[in-house]
């Protein structure tokens, strides 16, 4: 059966084309900076919002009729995999990323729903023999289930820990029998509501506990995957403990998981933090911790996590500049961790947003590699820093000087001259990049 029989292949058009079914912008085997744009932006479908997001909001039942939910339990299960692929494919996308939730439904007992999952992890296989759609990463719904009401890991329930960790033994498995790259945690109820009623050391200890055990078994079994933290600061929990990239990165240098883990940085969770995209990139690269990016938007007039398809040029351009100075992501993605809106519920919705994902991403790469060529920010950057460049700058940074070295300079020396920061300046050479490349 064909599920999106109005749209075929998207294929690269050019910024002239009026046809919405067609990349403006993004044009997969285009080299930029030495690297197809296919190979740069490792671009993946996020399977819960693209196929098991029904529109439902605290205020509202399903908008989201789509053809797969003709059938229930696994016959629907299976046409969404059937569905999955075909979208893949029609968007000549190279990754996805699911859940075990999202891709089967639970049973009545862990070894029926791991019954379930087999069963789909077969179909996927066989799709995965001649797809070129790969699998980005997997991960385990750990939130959605009431028996997770107190959190997985850092529950103050046992049981539910045990539960957690034979889901994410599960899941690493799972992992390895698709060939995944990456395996990723996002803490969805890891986090507290009030002190109150939390032993917060206990939780913290045990969400560490149970990554070392993560790590250990994965070892056992030869998953190779890359593991990524997913920071996010709130929601569903008042503080979640991933709160953002920084806090992340100290917790696992608190319990010596460092070596094991990099960031999965969501644009949306890193406003919701107060910080911008980019600064969650940075502060990622800059610790070698950025290892990939759920790719989305937030609302600044809503506080929460909306989860749009990143259409901003700017925030785009800023993201890939990061990651151009990374070195590119590795093993990991540009995962559209984003779902339409509730008002655009058709099912060629899908594809609309998509294409407007991947075309400002790859708008974004561009403005990326020419603002790097012509060593924009480096040059800018580098000059405003000259005076660590020689005399008691260069003694600083080369470890040469102390409290009685600076003590004597400070009091010998003229008065301080500071130079402008010239942000606005800076600002306008952007939009110039934006504009005109
Ligand atoms: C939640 C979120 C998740 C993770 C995967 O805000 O971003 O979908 O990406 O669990
Ligand atoms: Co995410």
């Amino acid at each position: 059966m064909e599920y999106f029989s109005g749209v075929k292949k998207i294929i690269y058009e050019g910024p002239k084309s009026q046809n919405s079914l067609a990349f403006k912008y993004y044009n997969p085997q285009e080299l930029v900076a030495g690297k197809t744009m296919e190979e740069h932006l490792r671009f993946s479908v996020a399977y819960w919002h693209t196929f098991t997001h029904d529109g439902s909001d605290p205020f509202g039942s399903e908008t989201m009729l789509r053809p797969w939910d003709t059938y229930r339990g696994m016959d629907r299960a299976k046409a969404r995999v059937e569905a999955a692929f075909e979208l893949f494919d029609k968007l000549d996308v190279p990754f996805f990323a699911f859940h075990d939730r999202d891709i089967a439904p639970e049973g009545a007992t862990l070894e029926e729903t791991n019954a379930n999952l087999d069963q789909i992890i077969t179909m996927m296989k066989e799709y995965l023999k001649t797809s070129k759609t790969k699998l980005l990463w997997n991960t385990a719904n750990m939130f959605t289930h009431p028996r997770f009401l107190h959190g997985a890991a850092t529950t103050c329930n046992a049981d539910v820990f045990a539960y957690a960790a034979a889901q994410v033994k599960k899941g690493l498995e799972t992992g390895k029998e698709l060939g995944a790259d990456n395996y990723v945690f996002w803490g969805g109820r890891e986090g507290y509501v009030t002190l109150l009623n939390t032993d917060l050391k206990l939780e913290l200890d045990n969400l560490a506990r149970f990554f070392h055990m993560a790590v250990t078994y994965a070892k056992e079994i030869g998953f190779t995957g890359q593991f990524l933290i997913e920071p996010k600061p709130k929601e569903p929990t008042k503080h979640q403990y991933d709160f953002d990239a920084q806090t992340a990165m100290a917790f696992l240098r608190n319990y010596n998981l460092q070596d094991y883990f990099k960031m999965n940085i969501e644009a949306n969770h890193a406003t919701l933090a107060g910080h911008t995209f980019q600064h969650e990139l940075r502060i990622s690269r800059i610790n070698g911790m950025l290892g990939s990016v759920d790719a989305n938007q937030g609302d600044m007039l809503l506080g929460w996590d909306t989860d749009e398809f990143p259409t901003d040029l700017y925030e785009t351009t800023l993201a890939m500049y990061e990651i151009l100075q990374n070195g590119g992501l590795g093993k990991g993605g540009l995962n559209f961790d984003a779902k339409p809106r509730r008002e655009s519920f058709e099912p060629e919705d899908l594809f609309y947003a998509h294409i407007a994902g991947m075309d400002t991403f790859a708008r974004g790469l561009k403005v990326a590699a020419q603002l790097k060529e012509d060593q924009v920010f480096e040059n800018i950057i580098g000059e405003r820093y000259n005076s660590f460049k020689e005399g008691i700058g260069l003694a600083i940074v080369e470890g040469n000087a102390d409290f009685h070295t600076l003590e004597a300079y400070a009091l010998q020396n003229k008065p301080i001259v500071n130079q402008s920061g010239r942000q606005e300046q800076i600002k306008g050479i952007l939009n110039q990049y934006l504009l005109e490349v």
